[in-house]
């Protein structure tokens, strides 16, 4: 499972308050402690108090780039913001994200093949969150047709199906699992899967075991790559768990241990 960390977010406090005072170390050691942790990518997101979220995203990727060269992941729903990321970016990089509308593929897709990248696409549209499966992939595939008309390979591309919180949107849960794994039948090949899986414990009193439980159901249908807090340890180790009973990596008793130093 590829792990992308979720906390350079100036959502969170600590990370909006550096960026505001332009203090380099929380940022670098925020992403050192998820790498340390099993990330393997970090997210890049300046949150919604970024006053400058175009050159605030060129100080995080800055800062970042200097502590480590793992994958950095442009997180942001204004394509000039991805773009002023990726005019600063040395790593390996994947564009978070375009959504299915046709302006922003038309944007997104060819900076993506410019730099490189890795794209996620969300299914979602300007008529809104869909409201069922069938929805989803019908987005989903608008976005897998935009790329392969565009030439940018399948295999860089994650589809998102946007994970909502379980308590707005119990009903929801269960097709968002389904849309995972049809996914995988949309083309040949196939995009991979992705979900920014806090989403789904906002507002709930027991965020850890919500948080852990949905990632082995979603793993359980075939998820690829998940958005999430790395220092949780128990999430950490119900993902290398659910994959090994998926029997994608050899048992022996020490698994978590063996995983962690692979
Ligand atoms: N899909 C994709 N990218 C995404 C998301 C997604 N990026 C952003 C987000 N969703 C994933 N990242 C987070 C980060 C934090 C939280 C949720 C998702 C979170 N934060 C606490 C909260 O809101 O309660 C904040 C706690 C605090 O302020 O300290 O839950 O879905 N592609």
């Amino acid at each position: 499972m590829f792990i992308v960390g979720e906390l350079i977010n100036g959502m969170y406090q600590d990370i909006g308050r550096a960026i505001r005072e332009k203090n380099k170390k929380v940022i670098q050691d925020k992403a050192l402690q998820q790498i340390k942790a099993g990330a393997d990518a970090l997210d890049v997101n300046c949150g919604p108090v970024s006053k400058d979220q175009s050159s605030d995203i060129q100080w995080l990727v800055e800062s970042i780039q200097e502590v480590t060269d793992k994958p950095l992941a442009l997180d942001s729903s204004k394509p000039a913001v991805i773009e002023s990321g990726l005019k600063v970016i040395k790593n390996k990089t994947i564009i978070n994200s375009t959504t299915a509308d046709l302006e922003k593929l038309e944007k997104l897709i060819p900076l993506a093949k410019q730099y490189n990248a890795e794209l996620i696409g969300l299914t979602i549209s300007t008529k809104g969150i869909p409201q069922n499966k069938d929805q989803r992939l019908e987005l989903a595939a608008t976005i897998v047709a935009s790329c392969s008309d565009a030439g940018f390979p399948i295999e860089n591309l994650y589809i998102d199906p946007i994970v909502l919180p379980v308590n707005v949107a119990q009903a929801q849960i269960k097709d968002i699992l389904d849309s995972i794994t049809e996914f995988k039948i949309i083309s040949d090949p196939a995009p991979k899967s992705i979900v920014g899986l806090s989403n789904i414990s906002q507002g709930t009193c027991v965020r850890n075991l919500v948080n852990r439980i949905f990632l082995t159901m979603a793993v359980g249908c075939g998820l690829d790559a998940a958005i999430l807090d790395p220092l949780d340890n128990d999430l950490m180790d119900a993902a290398i768990t659910a994959e090994l009973i998926l029997n994608k990596h050899i048992y022996c008793d020490s698994f978590l241990d063996a995983y962690r130093k692979k």
